[in-house]
């Protein structure tokens, strides 16, 4: 659904490129990293999730499934982060020699991202408080959402974690077999939107002490897609230090425990 009718007519009457998209967001890093590597400026607006403003109804007037990113580009609405990165990536040549195939595959693996960063960065912080859970399954429409929040707050089945973990760690061993031919991109020489598509999900899983040390191409590649200026500018700078902070702790703690990441789906033997 990349372009999609809105009846909006704020939406419609918008200049210029319009974001609404979340700091910590993948699907919003995504589309930063297009308009960092494009240069392409922007109205940001934010919708902070944890504050749940997605269940607004001005919200929910914009994206009809109450979630980031949206993109507004002269009174043109776009959801769907793969579709939004498309949609700006344009005619730049390097960055649309993507695969279509890796595209469709970051695409498939965001709702096992969302399980396992609910479960091993998320469940480390304050739970929200009832009457905020409660104003939440109350107004915002998106029935499947609503229910992962009330899986999370009864705690997600080891089974359905463990199958997260596999079906990611399958999608990497893809990336990885792509790299291993010595290439320095996942689509070739260039640096093109399958890089883009995923560089936000290392930088998740690398924040939940992921095994990427098993995965030497794949190391390798994360190690040089860092260094372009538009990770720090759309994914970095966007990550308060003391988030970051808070995540390593819980993620070492849980290391300590042996109950994080890696003592899940058979990726490493300890
Ligand atoms: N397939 C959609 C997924 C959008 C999505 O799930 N967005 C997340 C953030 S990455 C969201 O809005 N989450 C709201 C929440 O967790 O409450 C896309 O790629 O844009």
């Amino acid at each position: 659904m990349p372009q999609i009718d809105t009846s909006n007519a704020e939406l419609l009457g918008l200049k210029g490129l319009h974001l609404w998209h979340a700091p910590l967001s993948s699907c919003s890093q995504r589309v930063r990293l297009v308009l960092a590597e494009r240069g392409l400026n922007y109205e940001s607006h934010l919708v902070n999730l944890e504050e749940g403003e997605h269940a607004s109804e001005a919200y929910q007037a914009i994206h009809p499934k109450g979630l980031v990113p949206a993109l507004v580009d002269e009174g043109e609405l776009f959801v769907e982060s793969i579709d939004i990165i498309k949609h700006l990536a344009g005619d730049t040549a390097a960055l649309t020699s993507a695969d279509a195939d890796l595209l469709a595959l970051a695409d498939g693996a965001q709702l096992d991202l969302k399980l396992l960063t609910f479960e091993f960065l998320f469940r480390g912080g304050p739970p929200p408080s009832e009457a905020k859970q409660k104003a939440f399954q109350q107004t915002h429409k998106n029935a499947w959402l609503k229910q992962f929040y009330t899986d999370f707050a009864a705690g997600f089945e080891r089974a359905r974690i463990e199958h997260a973990v596999r079906r990611t760690d399958a999608g990497f061993q893809v990336l990885e077999a792509r790299l291993a031919d010595g290439r320095a991109y996942l689509s070739g020489d260039a640096f093109s939107l399958s890089d883009i598509a995923w560089l936000p999900n290392a930088h998740r899983f690398a924040l939940m002490g992921w095994p990427f040390e098993q995965m030497p191409y794949l190391g390798a590649w994360f190690e040089r897609v860092k260094e372009r200026p538009c990770y720090a500018e759309a994914l970095l700078n966007w990550q308060p230090s003391a988030v970051q902070n808070a995540f390593a702790a819980y993620t070492n703690q849980r290391r300590k425990e042996g109950t994080d990441v890696r003592a899940f789906g058979g990726l490493t033997t300890l």
